[in-house]
């Protein structure tokens, strides 16, 4: 995903297509010095037309994103598997945990909501609403549940909070990127909130247009605390994003632990003060998938580089991601530079590293060109064949593909193999990871879940739908 917007992507199609043509016959009559000032207007026109309740924006991130299949999305390679819609009305769904079988609450990006789906069917009122901040990559986020046998219902939810406005250019700064505790109450209501992490939501720079980057995926780990991920919030540019003279640990870019009542788990990998012991990763650009192997108990991450340098991580306590210095193996840029980041034994030199305690890890895989990997799902279940069993999905916004890869014996990287593993674990075309899709045709990707009854479920964007990949014999369950 892109650092800074591109002003022909960021608004949705129709708007574009309308208006290219009408746009470059004026352009050309106009003094050339005119052209930064109408440039600039016109971004701030677009930005108004951007994300509202009453829209569904095609731009998660500031770029075009696919609609769904004709016909509906499909597994590639497989027969024995089908794709099945659960629902569909949602409005531009970010999240999802599931409370019990066929019982899953689903976040509404730009609408605050977290909808409750039961059987197939959205409840006719949200289980909670929260004013949020909504442009661009700002909105209601991330959410993670925690039960406790005779004790609380724990609901973790991770979104932008309004300052009373959208944001930015169109009014008030949001307050923050939080996480709220909240407590499922008589098992219809979200009650009691408690705030766990008031993290930064504007930019570096508080007059940038820039509004990404704040990561927002939350995930109970199987030591019980709780890990969210949050990306540099417009260009933040500390010791946290690798600049050694920048500012101190500010709660940006990278993956944060606390316990489930929001404090530091104490021995944290890097170091004791507040707030560096609330990381556990760090030099994250920005993200949209964390999850746990559930062979290993190991973390993996997906992140997002500009134009170029995607990436799958593996993410060892302490694991410095290496940004703003390197994006995949690539010294950052405009453009990939030369490689910096392929090697675990010899890293980027001039990372902050916290006395050593931070160490660099290459990418388990690195892609060139961007596809903007989402969700990262760890199947940890037999029921769409034993070959599946604990192999990795990750779902992707701009193409709507699953890609699906399993690991290897020592289960800290991927199998690849052919170019990409003889390339330092990089996809150099789109070509070459084409053989990992496992199902396509989705509406952009933005999250994947094992339920209850061991099915992988499909958040798909733009469509605002909840599929689920089950075996070819099984009957329609009649949910639509
Ligand atoms: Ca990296």
């Amino acid at each position: 995903m892109v650092t800074q917007y591109r002003k022909p992507k960021i608004g949705p199609r129709e708007y574009n297509k309308n208006k290219s043509n009408k746009m470059r016959v004026t352009l050309r009559k106009l003094p050339l010095l005119l052209l930064p000032s109408i440039i600039g207007f016109l971004m701030i026109i677009l930005l108004v037309l951007l994300p509202t309740d009453n829209f569904v924006p095609l731009t998660y991130a500031p770029h075009t994103l696919p609609q769904v299949a004709v016909g509906g999305p499909t597994i590639s390679n497989n027969t024995q598997l089908k794709v099945e819609l659960v629902s569909k009305g949602l409005k531009a769904p970010t999240s999802m945990a599931f409370l019990g079988p066929n019982d899953v609450l689903v976040l509404e990006k730009n609408k605050g909501n977290v909808q409750r789906i039961v059987n197939g069917k959205i409840s006719p009122q949200p289980l909670l609403h929260v004013n949020v901040a909504t442009q661009v990559e700002r909105g209601l986020l991330g959410i993670a549940i925690s039960k406790h046998t005779n004790g609380p219902t724990y609901v973790f939810l991770y979104y932008t909070e309004s300052g009373g406005g959208v944001g930015g250019l169109t009014g008030a700064q949001p307050l923050g990127n939080k996480l709220y505790r909240y407590e499922l109450v008589n098992n219809n209501q979200l009650a009691n909130p408690k705030l766990l992490l008031d993290l930064p939501a504007i930019p570096a720079d508080p007059l940038s247009i820039e509004t990404n980057h704040n990561g927002g995926k939350v995930i109970i780990g199987p030591d019980g605390n709780v890990y969210a991920v949050i990306g540099d919030v417009g260009s933040h540019r500390g010791q946290m994003e690798n600049v050694a003279n920048g500012p101190p640990p500010d709660l940006t870019g990278g993956v944060l632990r606390v316990t489930q009542d929001g404090q530091a788990v104490p021995n944290s990998p890097l170091g004791a003060t507040d707030p560096l012991n609330k990381y556990y990763a760090y030099g994250i650009r920005n993200s949209f998938g964390i999850d746990f192997d559930p062979v290993t108990g190991k973390l993996w991450d997906t992140e997002n580089g500009a134009s170029f340098g995607d990436e799958i991580n593996l993410v060892n306590s302490g694991f410095n991601s290496g940004w703003v210095q390197v994006q995949g193996v690539w010294k950052a840029g405009g453009s990939p530079g030369p490689v910096i980041g392929a090697d675990n034994n010899n890293p980027p030199k001039n990372l902050v590293t916290f006395g050593g305690k931070g160490v660099y890890r290459a990418p388990a895989l690195a892609w060139n060109q961007e596809v903007a990997p989402t969700a990262l799902k760890f199947l940890n279940s037999t029921k769409l064949g034993k070959q599946y069993e604990n192999d990795m999905f990750v779902g992707a916004i701009l193409n709507g593909n699953i890609y699906h890869f399993k690991l290897n014996q020592q289960r800290d990287g991927l199998l690849l193999g052919g170019s990409i593993a003889a390339n330092t674990n990089v996809a150099n075309t789109l070509q070459e990871s084409q053989q990992f899709v496992f199902a396509q045709g989705f509406g952009g990707i933005t999250d994947l879940q094992v339920g209850p009854d061991g099915y992988l479920y499909v958040l798909s964007y733009t469509d605002g739908a909840l599929y689920r990949i089950i075996p070819s014999s099984t009957s329609s369950s009649g949910i639509s």
